[in-house]
């Protein structure tokens, strides 16, 4: 017989952490049946992987050293992303039809990045460089479960302005996960990988205070503005004007200080912009993402659908309404 368990997890990037577990006659596995039946699979030793599994339900050690590790955070972002979903949204799970993705760990050797794959409902960690560094940490695993939401939502295709949203699009959820999880050893920041060091850099890798702090000699630097130029760029680099309209939306212009944090975010015309709060911010844009935006949604787009969206929650012409068209101008959206 199997019987749900809850296990403990010493994971790399978030502390000791509760997990999802099935016990199977003695035998545990990395199962999280109250998350639509979550799998977590090491993906060592080639083709689809093994299930994990383990004999007394403490389940790795927080260090690499344990190949058990990687799975335990894999296994807490997905449980993080779906109650995040859950609870804000009413969301039930990516696709919003009960049904659980798995998560697969160890892929590759010293593979520095990680996706999401709409075909198998499936998430893909590698180990990071020199396999030290695992890119299971919570914002990157919310980033890349959020490709899936777009992709069962807007749909925005992941070229041009379109592209660039969508990928701004799992960073703001990205962050948002952060927040609403906030354990101890993940306090949560504006910043996207900032505990993986997924480049070698010691540096994030991405900024939404201020984009184009991400700049790279090799990958390039993200715009802090919308010019006629986005268009043209990689994805991850247009994303920069809606990343930074969420943190203007949510935390206002300026010199700022949050958890702790010293952040000092720009506008484009030199006007201040009045921040509203993480939270409200992050329910404008989920409900401009999954009534509003469409497949072919750019910036000019992703204005008018916010506006509605805070139309919708907050009243046309409220102060948060108009802090929306406030943080779009400061990005040279609109006006
Ligand atoms: N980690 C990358 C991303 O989420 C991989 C990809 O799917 N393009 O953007
Ligand atoms: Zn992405
Ligand atoms: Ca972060």
């Amino acid at each position: 017989t199997e019987q749900i368990n809850s296990g403990v997890g010493n994971s790399r990037y978030s502390g000791r952490v509760e997990i999802g577990t099935v016990d199977d006659n003695g035998v545990y596995e990395l199962t999280d049946p109250d998350r639509g039946g979550h799998k977590t699979y090491d993906l060592t030793g080639g083709g689809n992987g093994t299930l994990v599994t383990d004999d007394d339900d403490v389940w790795g050690d927080g260090t690499t050293a344990d190949r058990q590790t990687a799975a335990v955070d894999a296994a807490y972002g997905q449980r993080e992303t779906w109650d995040f979903y859950q609870d804000r949204f009413g969301r039930n799970g990516i696709a919003d039809n009960g049904v659980g993705a798995s998560s697969r760990v160890h892929y590759g050797d010293g593979y520095a990045n990680a996706y999401w794959d709409d075909l198998c409902f499936c998430m893909t960690y590698g180990d990071g460089l020199g396999n030290a560094n695992p890119l299971t940490e919570l914002d990157i695993a919310a980033h890349e479960m959020t490709h899936g939401v777009t992709y069962a939502t807007a749909g925005l295709v992941y070229t041009g302005e379109s592209g660039g949203l969508n990928e701004a699009t799992s960073d703001i959820m990205g962050t948002a996960v952060e927040f609403f999880a906030n354990s101890p050893a993940d306090v949560p920041d504006y910043t996207i990988g900032e505990l993986a060091d997924v480049r070698g850099t010691g540096k994030p890798l991405r900024y939404m205070d201020q984009p184009s702090k991400d700049a790279d000699p090799v990958k390039g630097t993200s715009a802090d503005y919308w010019s006629p130029d986005l268009k043209k760029q990689d994805v991850h680099h247009s994303s920069g004007p809606a990343n930074h309209f969420f943190y203007l939306l949510s935390e206002g212009s300026g010199k700022k200080s949050v958890n702790g944090i010293a952040y000092d975010s720009p506008t484009y015309d030199g006007l201040p912009v009045a921040g509203i709060g993480l939270n409200n911010a992050t329910d404008i844009w989920y409900r401009a993402l999954t009534t509003y935006m469409t497949s072919t949604t750019d910036y000019a787009g992703a204005r008018t659908a916010t506006l509605q969206a805070a139309a919708d929650l907050f009243g046309q012409g409220s102060a948060t309404y108009e802090a929306v068209g406030n943080a779009w101008a400061a990005v040279d959206v609109g006006s």
